[in-house]
């Protein structure tokens, strides 16, 4: 039942879940219409990519007509992890759907529920194209905080959001969960896919039990930076395609050494959130 006092969509049981646990799912929260636009901007690159093979002589085929499920998988079937390697194991682009993904006022207002209705997007977001066979598809055991350590922002929240259904097959995210109070851990680079990810050994995983989350496309994972999480190979014949999105309250560091991240909601100064030229021109605010 709506409760008056959460602004927000989560319930005060999902807000008491988020808490306790770390992470919170929300089955089925965008439809296929909301996820079109970042489909079409991963699609574009995909199509960016087949014409440089294609230039290259790796590929005779473009398959345009490929479904997004299979076509990139199908591009680099015969080819090697490193050619796959040389596009990113993550994209970060600037197109309008991932700008109209990360302003979605129903990502929004789970967020909202979590840290407020002043929200800064984060800087740090990713297209996660993870084909089969490619190692580096595997995200390794870490904390996303690895990522900034010196940074002074907290609480940072991921929303994961697949774009066809994760399963264990796939390559699904698990998490420990409870570990959203654990200290920064000491992690290394891991040094045999060629992504260099943050990663962190055994014996650091304590005693928590892995919970592997497979969700529908369209649904969300949040989580908090410090959450244990990784992400299994992906073991079929299709990709599993993802995003990462990252917010935070606007009065934290908005580590601009990892990029322009935008003001995505504000009722203290509603005329102050980025619009899609802000995000282009790389400001964080409307200045007008
Ligand atoms: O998408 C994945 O497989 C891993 C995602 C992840 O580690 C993250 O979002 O921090």
């Amino acid at each position: 039942m709506f409760n008056q006092s959460i602004s927000g969509s989560l319930t005060k049981e999902q807000i008491d879940f988020y808490d306790e646990q770390g992470y919170i799912v929300i089955p089925h929260l965008l439809s296929d219409q909301e996820l079109e636009p970042a489909k079409e901007a991963m699609n574009q690159k995909v199509s960016m990519i087949a014409e440089e093979l294609l230039q290259a002589g790796l590929i005779s085929d473009k398959l345009e007509n490929r479904p997004f499920k299979y076509r990139l998988a199908e591009l680099f079937a015969n080819l090697t992890p490193d050619d796959f390697l040389k596009f990113g194991r993550s994209w970060r682009d600037r197109l309008p759907g991932y700008f109209h993904l990360m302003s979605n006022s129903k990502i929004l207002d789970a967020v909202e529920s979590l840290i407020g209705g002043e929200i800064f997007s984060n800087p740090v977001y990713n297209t996660r194209p993870k084909i089969p066979k490619v190692a580096a598809g595997a995200v390794p055991w870490h904390q996303d905080k690895s990522y900034w350590p010196d940074a002074n922002s907290n609480p940072v929240i991921t929303v994961w959001i697949p774009l066809v259904d994760a399963n264990e097959v796939n390559g699904c995210l698990h998490i420990k969960p409870k570990t959203h109070r654990t200290k920064l851990l000491e992690w290394h680079n891991e040094n045999h896919t060629g992504t260099g990810y943050t990663a962190l050994n055994e014996d650091q995983l304590g005693k928590t039990k892995t919970v592997a989350l497979p969700v529908p496309s369209g649904s969300a994972i949040l989580f908090n930076d410090r959450c244990l999480h990784m992400s299994t190979p992906n073991e079929s014949d299709e990709v599993r395609w993802s995003v990462d999105l990252r917010y935070q309250p606007t009065d934290q560091d908005r580590m601009p050494s990892h990029g322009a991240g935008f003001l995505a909601r504000s009722y203290h100064f509603p005329e102050r959130v980025a619009t899609l030229e802000d995000w282009f021109a790389e400001k964080p605010e409307h200045e007008e």
